[in-house]
């Protein structure tokens, strides 16, 4: 369990000043002046030395993501997007960074940018976060007139600013591509990759797309030291994680923990328990709608970082805990995954425009016990064909629900369609 010396979040639930005066108690903007002078290439040495992996989903390695910006300056502006658009069903840990320590997010893109070469970030946030937005921006004019952001920032020779952007509700915009065409005023439809935004990001310029956490948490690294930072969690899943916990829990809630903590441990520390107690339960969604449910049997040793989930045949995600107590219906869970996933297809590829409807319509049918058992193997037969199919992870993030769904609870699927079918046989007679 992460002890409080170690917290990186001071101030998630918001119950200190979250403004600069605030802001500056906790530590931030303590001599970022220090970190911007370490330069470029220190900068990417410490964070990759780091294993600081993305918060946003696919737990890349930050420092990797950051080197893949071209050394050579050939003219073109570089660019830090930070992907504030927290979409992902579960999903709440960025909305209370902004919310309530809006100049972590700020210093750490300032020292990041450095990193990066980047003179700009870009805060692309969720149009629904308005409070979020309104403390965010509040505090890019007092980092602007203490002189922390703006023309040699913070004291020294850098000159960094920060725009934010407002998303207009569209899941797909989370995905960095579509992120960047809708920035730039466009449909927001992904892009095939390559070129990754490294090579042509925004406006055609080199951009790293970042989550929210990402960045907030790399000045606090660069302060208390990577041995610190690696002290945290396991080898490769190293540091602190913000986890949202939702579902049938006694008290949800997001809290920052250890990566590596066991889900058992994360679920009955921080969030009351499982409703009913820990024997209730049926199953954990550990990382958002995106990736496939985990039977209790898994819940009961799994711990909670990448490469353990991975084996575990699911993944961290966003670290969106959904816990589902032996009350939930489970198929029609999931197939309310489904549903979203068809409703936030941006419909520019074949598999995902026709196969994420298709699979929430069996999906629908399954629920209810409406099918024929042979349908689960053509059911999961599509989610073969959409995988890796598609121009981007929506695709993937549809089927892989259902492919969970279908490997742990193929014989509550099978006793379904097995009742209906016997129920409508004795009606019929
Ligand atoms: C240069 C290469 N750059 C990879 C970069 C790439 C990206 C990052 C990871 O999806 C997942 C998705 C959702 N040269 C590179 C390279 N990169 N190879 O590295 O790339 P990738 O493709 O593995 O992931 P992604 O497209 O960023 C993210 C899942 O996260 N997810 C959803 C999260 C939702 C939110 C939200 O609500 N805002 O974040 C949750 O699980 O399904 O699989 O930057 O450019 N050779
Ligand atoms: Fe659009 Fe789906 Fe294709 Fe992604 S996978 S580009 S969301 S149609």
């Amino acid at each position: 369990m992460l002890q409080d010396k170690d917290r990186v979040f001071l101030n998630l639930y918001g119950h200190q000043d979250w403004s600069l005066e605030g802001a500056r108690k906790r530590g931030t903007w303590d001599n970022t002046k220090d970190l911007i002078a370490l330069g470029r290439e220190k900068l990417l040495e410490l964070i990759k030395e780091s294993e600081l992996r993305g918060r946003g989903g696919a737990g890349f390695p930050a420092g990797m993501k950051w080197s893949f910006m071209p050394k050579e300056n050939d003219g073109r502006p570089h660019y830090l997007v930070v992907n504030a658009d927290e979409s992902e069903p579960g999903s709440c840990k960025d909305r209370e960074i902004m919310r309530n320590d809006p100049h972590m997010l700020l210093e750490g893109c300032v020292v990041s940018g450095v990193a990066m070469g980047a003179n700009t970030a870009h805060i692309y946030i969720r149009g629904e976060y308005w409070e979020p937005l309104q403390r965010l921006e509040a505090a890019i004019a007092e980092a602007r007139e203490a002189g922390l952001l703006g023309k040699n920032a913070c004291g020294s020779d850098w000159d960094f600013d920060i725009e934010v952007t407002r998303g207009a509700g569209a899941y797909i915009c989370g995905e960095e591509t579509a992120l960047l065409e809708s920035l730039e005023g466009k449909k927001g439809q992904p892009r095939l990759k390559p070129p990754f935004p490294a090579a042509v990001g925004l406006y055609g310029c080199p951009s790293t797309v970042n989550n929210v956490e990402t960045i907030a948490v790399v000045p606090t690294i660069l302060r208390r030291g990577t041995e610190w930072w690696t002290s945290l969690g396991r080898p490769k899943n190293t540091g602190t994680k913000i986890f949202s916990i939702s579902g049938n829990v006694n008290k949800p809630c997001n809290v920052e923990e250890e990566l590596g903590i066991p889900l058992k441990e994360l679920i009955e520390k921080h969030a009351g328990g499982v409703t009913g107690g820990w024997d209730n339960l049926q199953a954990v969604v550990p990382g958002g709608s995106s990736v496939p449910c985990i039977p209790k049997p898994t819940c009961d040793s799994v711990l909670m970082d990448f490469d353990s989930l991975r084996e575990a045949q699911t993944g961290l995600g966003t670290a969106a805990v959904i816990v589902m107590d032996k009350s939930v219906d489970i198929v029609r869970a999931i197939g309310r995954f489904s549903h979203f996933y068809m409703h936030e297809s941006c419909g520019q590829c074949t598999p995902c425009r026709e196969g994420t409807g298709w699979m929430y319509r069996v999906m629908k049918r399954m629920a209810k016990g409406q099918a024929t058992v042979e349908e689960i193997d053509s059911l999961l037969d599509v989610t073969y064909q959409v995988e890796g199919h598609t121009i981007c992870a929506l695709g993937d993030a549809a089927a892989w629900p259902i492919q969970g769904l279908v490997r742990h609870f193929r014989p509550e699927i099978e006793r379904r369609i097995n009742e209906y079918a016997k129920n409508s046989a004795v009606a019929a007679e």
